[in-house]
């Protein structure tokens, strides 16, 4: 959707254009009530704002739309393309690369007890591995930050992939 749309659309729709980027219900009315924006570049930087920090519950609830890494997202909906094409250095081809995703995930769901989440676009699977090897060593605090992070970084590359000039 154009800018000019979103700045005029209903407060559903418009509400409606922002969820899949982040299912925080907050985010999504933080944004839209802030309408009109002159630019995309005021538009990301209310919604990094609105973002900064999104709460714990807020992050646990959205994770649960992520796949994890090395999983394809199923459907045709705007969120599971997005995620398809987030984690396109993941070759689902590459057995050696797939099987040691499977293990960090399940050792980093067995220490934190919730899905690894990581920006993956831009990122192959190699630098996606090592980050989550070290992400294994951090402490809960620490890793809360870090993963709310994450989300905040996702959110707001879809928002740009959402919202054009
Ligand atoms: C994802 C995803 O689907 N897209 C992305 O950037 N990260 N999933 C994940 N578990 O980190």
């Amino acid at each position: 959707m154009e800018l000019a749309e979103f700045n005029t659309a209903d407060r559903e729709a418009a509400i409606a254009v922002l969820r899949p980027c982040v299912d925080v219900t907050r985010w999504c009315e933080g944004i839209v009530d802030q309408r009109p924006f002159a630019s995309i570049d005021a538009l990301v930087s209310s919604a990094a704002e609105v973002a900064s920090p999104f709460r714990s519950d807020e992050v646990e609830a959205a994770l649960a739309h992520h796949p994890r890494i090395g999983e394809r997202a199923d459907g045709d909906s705007r969120e599971a393309s997005m995620s398809r094409s987030e984690q396109a250095g993941v070759d689902p081809a590459d057995v050696a690369v797939q099987q040691a995703l499977r293990e960090g995930n399940h050792a980093y769901e067995e220490r934190f007890g919730r899905v690894f989440l990581i920006r993956a676009a831009g990122r192959s699977a190699a630098e996606i591995l090592t980050t989550l090897r070290t992400r294994l060593t951090h402490t809960g605090d620490e890793e809360e930050r870090v993963v709310a992070g994450q989300l905040r970084e996702i959110a707001l590359l879809r928002l740009k992939g959402v919202i054009t000039a």
